[in-house]
């Protein structure tokens, strides 16, 4: 008899789980059978995002808060995004927790993904790796991930809470984080406290705050939580803010617009990547593209025209497979 996946997922099979994560990252079909069974199991578990830029302490951070979490008895999910970044001589967050004792805790999971190679996207795998843990069981998924590209903010829209990890001694720390990072931030976490400058930087990420305030008319203002997590220093306080920002999103109405919002968002995101997908193999199977590419290099056509041309000889081609 085959084995049912889903069946075991629900009921806490973290064996189960980490091969259905390892189809998910090969992007083998066989995941989509299980998901779509585990699906309407998922929604339940709270999704906290850490960011930063490289080395900023997001795992020094993120094994602290666990174990803070931990003494409420809420289960745990852990999703480390690795850029694979050659720039820090940080630990993978796997290996970091791995050697505290929380790998020897049942109730946290803990999964590393490389950011590289996946065609749908690695939000997307992200997103399917959250939905895994939630029907896991766990209470809560923290996401580890480098505020750097396009992708990496993609992936905090998957978060309910999204924390912003800032260093002292960076510079000007806040202008050169990508723009668009500081508006996503639910909470601040000054981190490593203990160097000169965190005052300072505590309070441009105020002002900035406070601006920020006049312009956009948010009923929620950032926490900006001072924190040494290596002296385990600040973590209770971060916990207190992430589950007041939890309390303020379920009073206001906004955790469920929220989520609607990014499920409408991930429904297109899935039918962008899978048209795209399905379009691709055609137009490298038929000889199309290359031969669009050569009118395009002799100049006997255009990228507006054939890009036209194209979607609508596709979309005429699959009314006929339909009428056939
Ligand atoms: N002085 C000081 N060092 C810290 C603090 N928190 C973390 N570190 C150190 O900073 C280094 C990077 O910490 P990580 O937790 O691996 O940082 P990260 O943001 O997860 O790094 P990447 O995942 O590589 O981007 C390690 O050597 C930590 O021990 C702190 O509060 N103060
Ligand atoms: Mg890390």
């Amino acid at each position: 008899m085959s084995v049912d996946y889903a069946a075991q997922i629900l009921e806490g099979s973290q064996r189960a789980a980490a091969r259905l994560i390892s189809w998910l990252e090969d992007e083998d079909d066989r995941a989509y059978e299980w998901m779509a069974k585990l699906y309407p199991h998922t929604g339940r578990a709270y999704i906290v995002g850490i960011t930063g830029s490289p080395g900023a302490g997001k795992s020094t951070l993120t094994d602290k808060l666990t174990r803070v979490i931990r003494k409420s008895g809420l289960k745990v999910g852990i999703i480390a995004v690795d850029p694979s970044s050659p720039f820090t001589g940080g630990a993978l967050l796997g290996d970091r927790v791995r050697m505290s004792e929380l790998s020897n805790d049942p109730d946290i999971y803990i999964r590393s993904m490389a950011t590289r190679g996946f065609l749908g996207g690695t939000a997307k795998a992200t997103a399917d790796v959250v939905k895994v843990l939630d029907a896991l069981g766990k209470d809560l998924v923290i996401i580890e991930t480098v505020g750097v590209g396009q992708d990496e903010i993609d992936i905090i829209g998957i978060a309910d809470t999204t924390c912003l990890v800032l260093v002292p001694g960076l510079g000007d720390a806040i202008q050169s984080m990508k723009a668009g990072i500081m508006e996503i931030a639910d909470v601040f976490v000054v981190n490593k406290a203990d160097k000169q400058g965190a005052d300072q930087l505590c309070g441009e990420v105020c002002s900035r705050i406070e601006i920020d305030a006049h312009i956009r008319k948010r009923d929620w203002t950032a926490p900006v939580v001072k924190a040494v997590a290596v002296e385990d220093i600040g973590i209770e306080q971060l916990w207190l803010s992430i589950e007041s920002h939890r309390k303020y999103l379920l009073d206001s109405g906004m955790f469920y617009e929220n989520r609607r919002q990014r499920t409408s968002r991930e429904t297109l995101r899935m039918i962008h990547g899978e048209l795209f997908r399905v379009v691709r193999e055609q137009l490298e199977q038929n000889g199309r593209l290359d031969a669009a590419v050569e009118q395009l290099m002799n100049k006997k056509s255009d990228p507006y025209t054939l890009m036209h041309d194209i979607v609508c000889e596709w979309l005429s081609i699959s009314k006929c497979k339909e009428a056939s």
